[in-house]
C-alpha cells in the first residue's frame, strides 16, 4: 500500500482539541487501548512472539483496529512498542511471558556503547512500522486519526541499561552520576534516531505523534532538566521544523509520567499537548500551563475498577477540572490486562455524554 490517497478523515475532534480549537465533544482515547483486557486481543496474540507480531504490518493493523470496533474512541494508536528502537540500534530484546521485555545483554559500561549501530538506517530497520502505519491508515477508513509514537531518550536509555523493567532504575541512574558524558552521548544517539523515526511515521501516514517518557518519575527535577527535558525539546523542535518545511503540521504530545514538577517546562517545549498522569490535579495543571498547550489525561486507570455510575461521576469531575476546550480525555497511564472492557466503554461514553452537555451550556 502507498502512503497516499488515504480515505478522508470523518472525525477530527482529537486533532482539533490538540490544537486548542472548539469541538462538539471532548475527544477520548486510552493508552494501551489495544491490549490484553480485550479477549480478541488475547486470542489474536496467542502463541505468537510479541516482537514478531510488531514486525507484521497486518497483525499491527488488526490489533490497532480491534478497540475501535468496540468503543467510540476518537483516535487510534498504532500497535507497536517503544523497544523497537533499541532493536534498531542492534540490541537483542525479547518479550518474556510473565516478565516483560528483557535484554539478554544490556549496556553495562560506557565501552558497551560501541556495540550500538552508529548510523542506523531507520527506513531499513524500522520500515515494518512505517508499513504498519500506512496499511492501518488505509484500513481505518477515515474513522479517526492514527497516532504514531516513540519512547523518549531517557526511558529507552534506562531499558537498555537495566535490561528490562525496574523499580529503582539504579543501574541507569548510576550512569547519570558516574558517566555523565557517556549518558549524554547515548541520549544524543537515541534522539537522532527518534527524530528520523517520528518523521518516517508521519511520511507513512501518522496524523499525530506521542513521545512516551514513561520513566520520568524516577528522575528528580535536577536530573530531569539535564537528561530528559533538553532531549524532549530537541525532538519536538527538529520534527516540527522539518514538517513545517514540507508545509505539514502534525500535533505532538509529550507524556512524561510522574513528572508533575516539570509541567510548566513541558508546556513550553514545542509540544501541542502535555499528557498527564493521575498524580496531578486537573485544575492546577491548567493553571500551571496557562492555556499555552492542550492537556491530555488523567483518570487513574484503577478508577476503571469502580462501578459504572461511579466512573461517570469521576469523569464529570475530571471534565470540570480541565474544562472542555483544549482537552483530550485519557487515562493517566495504560489500561491494565485485568480490566473489564465494559468499564472502558463506560469511560468513553461518560466523556462524550458529559462533555456534550457542558459544551452546549457554554
Ligand atoms: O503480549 C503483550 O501483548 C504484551 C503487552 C504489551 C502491549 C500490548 C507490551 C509489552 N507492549 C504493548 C503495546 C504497546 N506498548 C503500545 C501500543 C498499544 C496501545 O497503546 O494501545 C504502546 C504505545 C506501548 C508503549 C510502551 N511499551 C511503553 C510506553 C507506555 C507506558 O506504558 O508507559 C513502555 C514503557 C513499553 C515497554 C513495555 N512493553 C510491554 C510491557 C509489558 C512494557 C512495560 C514493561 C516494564 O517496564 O515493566
Amino acid at each position: 500500500e502507498d502512503p497516499k490517497d488515504f480515505p478522508q478523515l470523518r472525525n477530527d475532534t482529537f486533532l482539533r482539541a490538540a490544537r486548542g480549537e472548539e469541538t462538539e465533544h471532548v475527544p477520548v482515547w486510552c493508552m494501551r487501548q489495544a491490549g490484553r483486557y480485550l479477549t480478541e486481543f488475547r486470542e489474536f496474540r496467542a502463541g505468537k512472539d510479541f516482537f514478531e507480531t510488531c514486525q507484521s504490518p497486518e497483525a499491527c493493523c488488526e490489533l490497532t483496529l480491534q478497540p475501535l470496533r468496540r468503543f467510540g474512541f476518537d483516535a487510534a494508536i498504532i500497535f507497536s512498542d517503544i523497544l523497537v528502537i533499541p532493536q534498531a540500534l542492534g540490541m537483542d530484546v525479547q518479550m518474556v511471558a510473565g516478565k516483560g521485555p528483557t535484554f539478554p545483554e544490556p549496556l553495562k559500561e560506557p565501552e558497551d556503547l560501541q556495540r550500538l549501530t552508529a548510523k542506523v538506517d531507520v527506513g531499513k530497520e524500522l520500515g515494518y512500522v512505517f508499513k504498519a502505519i500506512t496499511l492501518t491508515r488505509h484500513k481505518i477508513e477515515g474513522k479517526v486519526p492514527l497516532i504514531g509514537f516513540s519512547g523518549a531518550p531517557w526511558t529507552l536509555m534506562s531499558y537498555m541499561i537495566e535490561g528490562g523493567g525496574s523499580n529503582t532504575h539504579s543501574k541507569a541512574k548510576r550512569w547519570l552520576y558516574r558517566h555523565p558524558e557517556a549518558s549524554h552521548m547515548l541520549l544524543t544517539m537515541l534522539t537522532d534516531v527518534i527524530v528520523e523515526y517520528l518523521l518516517g511515521q508521519v511520511a507513512a501516514g501518522a496524523q499525530a505523534l506521542q513521545v512516551f517518557e514513561s520513566h520520568a518519575g524516577i528522575l528528580g527535577p535536577v536530573h530531569f532538566n539535564e537528561y530528559s527535558l533538553p532531549y524532549l525539546r530537541d525532538i519536538a523542535r527538529r520534527v516540527k521544523d522539518e514538517l513545517k518545511e514540507a508545509g505539514q503540521d502534525v500535533p505532538m504530545i509529550v507524556f512524561a509520567k510522574d513528572a508533575h514538577y516539570a509541567v510548566e517546562d513541558l508546556s513550553q517545549s514545542h509540544y501541542d499537548v502535555v499528557g498527564l498522569d493521575w498524580t496531578i490535579d486537573p485544575q492546577s495543571a491548567r493553571e500551571r500551563t496557562g492555556g499555552k498547550v492542550s492537556l491530555q489525561g488523567n483518570m487513574d486507570p484503577c478508577a476503571l475498577y469502580a462501578p459504572k455510575e461511579r466512573i461517570s461521576d469521576i469523569v464529570k469531575k475530571m471534565l470540570e477540572g480541565f474544562g472542555t476546550r483544549g482537552y483530550i480525555a485519557n487515562l493517566g497511564h495504560g489500561v491494565y490486562p485485568d480490566m473489564d472492557p465494559e468499564n472502558v466503554g463506560a469511560f468513553v461514553e461518560a466523556v462524550h455524554q458529559h462533555s456534550k452537555q457542558m459544551i452546549k451550556k457554554i
